[in-house]
């Protein structure tokens, strides 16, 4: 046989080998590597070209041309199929990645602030615009700011181990937010307008009693303040709290170690408008906190001279307010943050 016929045949068996390749290939991947065996560098027809050394010279074109044509052939085939396999992929990863814009979306619930928060903001914003601003204070209190410079004396009720959580023989879970109050004395110059809410805690628990719950207190500071006064702040307070420009409200007399007067604030019942409901257990009045003068003690031990300076405090407990400004039924509620409960705020 001659070398050129045994070469011509050599092409066409790796001509029909690659065609039958490409036309069994299953992806775009697989014919590329197909691709790259026959026509690529190192690849089948490459490896044709030892033959030309042993041709003539006037066989040699024809083997170039033949060469040429198989190629051609090839490259058509690799084309045609590559277009068929490119389509079918494309087409089953679009059934894959198919949205079915009918779904219902993933919906979010939308969070919203705990009730107690609410009416601190409230209490806060309304204060603040008769010229109070907020300060804060730790949770844990030293015995002094809790008690001591608040009047209350050695053998007060209210120091009783059972009241109060001691965290060591000095320091105390703060059973009131007035210790804030008396650092605020301390640390800035009077004349103070300041309100300070925040978590108090007593040892008791019960249907109307939480050991964790909330307090908000208010101090005016200046050169000379009155009872009346302090009656105007609170009224105006509770006109705007319970959206009644005509709510009227009465002090009566009480005590407290750090004010002196003393007095509870009652607010008419909002509910029936002071003719008598189960909220104001028939009286038409309704407590909502404590106040008084500063005691001078009290001033004495913040730092200011009682006879320099004046001033009136104001309390109120955030769950009570809730309650009435709400009408919830149990304090506990506001503590376990039931989704059920907390909704009805949004
Ligand atoms: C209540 C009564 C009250 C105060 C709090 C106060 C604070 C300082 C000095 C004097 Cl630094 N007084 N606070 C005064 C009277 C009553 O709270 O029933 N709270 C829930």
């Amino acid at each position: 046989m001659s070398n050129v016929t045994s070469s011509f045949e050599e092409i066409s068996k790796i001509e029909q080998a690659a065609l039958q390749k490409v036309s069994q290939a299953q992806s775009t991947k697989e014919l590329y590597d197909f691709k790259v065996e026959f026509l690529g560098k190192n690849g089948s027809f490459s490896g044709l070209m030892k033959f030309m050394k042993d041709l003539s010279p006037e066989d040699k074109p024809k083997f170039g041309q033949r060469v040429n044509e198989a190629k051609n052939r090839l490259e058509e085939a690799f084309t045609a199929q590559n277009q068929k396999l490119a389509q079918k992929e494309i087409s089953e990863r679009l059934a894959q990645e198919k949205i079915d814009v009918t779904l219902p979306g993933v919906t979010r619930s939308k969070g919203s602030p705990h009730p107690i928060t609410m009416v601190i903001d409230e209490i806060v914003q309304i204060l603040s615009r008769v010229g109070y601003s907020v300060r804060l204070g730790p949770l844990i209190e030293k015995d002094f700011y809790n008690f001591e410079a608040l009047n209350v004396p050695e053998d007060h009720p209210a120091r009783d181990m059972q009241d109060t959580f001691y965290i060591d023989k000095t320091h105390v879970l703060r059973t009131q937010t007035s210790p804030i109050q008396i650092r605020t004395m301390q640390a800035e110059k009077p004349p103070l307008r300041v309100v300070g809410p925040g978590s108090v805690f007593r040892c008791d628990s019960d249907i109307s009693h939480a050991p964790q719950f909330h307090q908000i207190e208010g101090l005016c500071i200046d050169k000379k303040v009155s009872m009346s006064e302090l009656k105007a702040t609170l009224t105006y307070f509770t006109r705007e709290f319970f959206g009644n420009t005509d709510i009227k409200t009465r002090l009566r007399p009480s005590f407290f170690p750090f004010t002196e007067p003393s007095a509870e604030f009652d607010s008419q019942c909002p509910f029936c408008s002071g003719k008598g409901c189960r909220m104001c257990k028939q009286s038409g009045w309704i407590e909502l906190g404590g106040c008084g003068l500063v005691h001078p003690n009290v001033l004495r031990a913040a730092g200011l001279n009682p006879d320099e300076w004046q001033g009136f405090a104001f309390g109120f407990g955030i769950e009570r307010m809730a309650i009435i400004k709400y009408g919830v039924e149990d304090i506990r509620l506001f503590a376990q943050n039931d989704i059920r409960f907390l909704e009805q705020f949004l």
